[in-house]
């Protein structure tokens, strides 16, 4: 007790003793002016840290636009690498804006999924984490990276580069979908390096296809859809009763093609070549198959025939295949394919009243069900794309055409909900048209890549105003703070906590295609896988023995599609 209180009279201590001050008013007067003036100090310090975060911020969105804007020259410089200048490119003012903002979407987008999912494979955005939707193979990077590269964000491509260099790594005890592995990996990779020119994702491509091809090692050669990535064995799910699906099945051709193409070794392109030849064998007349098949027989089960979901992209393949092949004799039986899936196309196509939208039907057993699911908004897309293939102009013409009714009928999936997105599918009723069946919405692409398709083959640009349209309702309800997500509700607008790695490979993808000059990656060098990959196509080497001529003949398109070399 004694020496405390010599501690407090004596020294610096005193002066923390309110005693001391009794009768020293000068010493408290001054005690009172140094007080206020540190709490000066101290205030104005904050608030100019305050002005100075708010200068920063300012800053920040400064140094953002002229990234983009700085993106913007550099895409001239990546699209030289894609083989077309833009130089002389005049364009249009309100397409180079929206393209802008959709390439700002795209920033968003990716910012989000690298701030709170780095190197999941999505990212859920209202939980502020990510998901392994795929088996943990960082596919919204991978399915990323050509968008990345396309839009000009070179510094975001690279670290998405260093990622796979230094992150990827295939040797997982995962049972994984080989069709959406093929579709978004090794497309994802095959294209960047198409695009970029780089090795590295050349040899990871050859990485992940080398573990999917004991999926094809089946008594019919039609392949098992699930694999296990670190020990090849293979099979069907068991809810498929142990069939293949047709979709799953039938869409690797153009990945596996482009890899033996660029690796030079023939494997991969015969296992998925084969695939084809055996359906070709007993392809039905209307050359609708049901979506399962049989992977010991090659024989389909009975099942429904769509296209939409588990029959689509097969579809698409065949066409796109026959392009890639650069419409030569070596894939002629692909374009044969797929013009007699088209005439059985037309047996399903039917039109609703009183408004008369033209629709695509389900069959089951021979009876058809008015149900179109958004999935088979491909299809406007993929006509368009065939229909110059036709020998008969009035063959390419009517196909054309369809593919126009389509399309506005795809386009009101979305004009006709409360938010403007469409729901998952639609059902038609004789005198109410259309109406939504399931209301969800999960940033799906289909429509709009049919829109891109539509714009580059036609010109018109309805297709361009549509797009911009189905955009500004993603950004009104599908865009948080902490990214994009679907809905669970098209009605409502109630929200999921999904980032579809599609949403940043093929729908913003396609959006920005959409407001682009035609020159950045024309149709004629390349071609969209169905994840909006695209592959450049190169000359036709027969790597495979098919047993027929492989001379590259050009297919004369009758009617020539505008396919116009600059933006307008
Ligand atoms: C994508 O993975 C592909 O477009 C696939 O063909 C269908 N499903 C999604 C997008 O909806």
């Amino acid at each position: 007790m004694a020496r405390s209180r010599l501690v407090t009279d004596h020294g610096i201590w005193k002066y923390f003793n309110p005693a001391y001050f009794l009768g020293r008013t000068k010493r408290l007067a001054l005690l009172f002016i140094l007080f206020i003036s540190v709490s000066m100090v101290v205030w104005d310090r904050q608030t100019r840290a305050r002005d100075h975060e708010f200068e920063v911020s300012k800053l920040n969105k400064h140094v953002l636009r002229l990234q983009l804007m700085l993106g913007d020259v550099k895409g001239v410089k990546e699209d030289v690498t894609v083989r077309r200048t833009l130089k002389n490119v005049k364009e249009d003012p309100v397409d180079a804006q929206r393209k802008q903002r959709v390439k700002e979407a795209m920033i968003h987008a990716w910012s989000s999924y690298e701030k709170y999912a780095w190197g999941k494979d999505e990212l859920q955005p209202q939980t502020k984490d990510g998901v392994d939707s795929f088996g943990g193979l960082g596919a919204t990077i991978i399915d990323s990276l050509d968008t990345l590269y396309i839009m000009g964000l070179q510094e975001q491509f690279h670290k998405a580069r260093e990622w796979v260099a230094t992150s990827l790594d295939f040797d997982k005890d995962y049972n994984a979908s080989m069709f959406e592995t093929t579709i978004r990996v090794v497309g994802g990779l095959v294209s960047s390096y198409d695009l970029s020119g780089d090795k590295l994702f050349l040899e990871k491509a050859k990485d992940i296809a080398d573990r999917l091809l004991p999926a094809w090692d089946t008594p019919s050669g039609i392949p098992y859809n699930i694999i296990n990535l670190r020990h090849g064995n293979a099979h069907n799910p068991t809810w498929a009763g142990g069939d293949s699906n047709l979709a799953e099945s039938g869409t690797e051709q153009l990945e596996f093609i482009a890899l033996s193409q660029r690796t030079g070794d023939p494997k991969y392109q015969q296992k998925v070549e084969k695939v084809i030849s055996v359906l070709n064998k007993n392809y039905p007349a209307d050359g609708l198959l049901p979506v399962y098949i049989n992977p010991d027989t090659a024989k389909p089960s009975y099942s429904t025939i769509t296209f939409g979901g588990l029959g689509d992209s097969f579809y698409e393949y065949l066409l796109k295949v026959w392009v890639f092949g650069s419409k030569s004799l070596a894939v002629k039986h692909y374009r044969e394919m797929w013009e007699k899936s088209m005439n059985g196309l037309l047996s399903l196509v039917k039109k609703s009243t009183p408004s008369s939208f033209t629709y695509i039907c389900e069959k089951s057993g021979g009876s058809l069900t008015h149900k179109m699911d958004e999935l088979a908004c491909f299809a406007p897309g993929m006509l368009a794309l065939g229909a110059s293939g036709y020998d008969d102009s009035a063959e390419a013409k009517k196909f054309l055409s369809l593919a126009e009714e389509l399309a506005w009928t795809c386009y009101n999936f979305y004009e006709s909900t409360p938010t403007k997105l469409a729901g998952e599918n639609y059902v038609f009723n004789s005198e109410s048209d259309m109406s939504v069946g399931a209301s969800s919405n999960i940033l799906r692409p289909e429509t709009v890549e049919s829109l891109f398709y539509l714009w580059r083959l036609t010109g018109n640009k309805t297709y361009q105003e549509w797009g911009w349209n189905i955009f500004e309702a993603f950004e009104k309800n599908s865009r948080v703070e902490t990214g994009y997500v679907g809905l669970k509700d098209v009605n409502t607008g109630a929200k999921d906590n999904k980032m579809q790695s599609f949403f940043l490979a093929e729908t913003l993808k396609y959006l920005y295609l959409l407001f682009s000059p035609t020159t950045v990656i024309p149709l004629d060098e390349w071609v969209f896988n169905t994840e909006a990959h695209p592959l450049k196509i190169v000359p036709w080497k027969d790597q495979v023995n098919r047993g027929q001529s492989n001379t590259v003949q050009q297919h004369k398109p009758t009617i020539t599609l505008r396919q116009r070399r600059f933006g307008g």
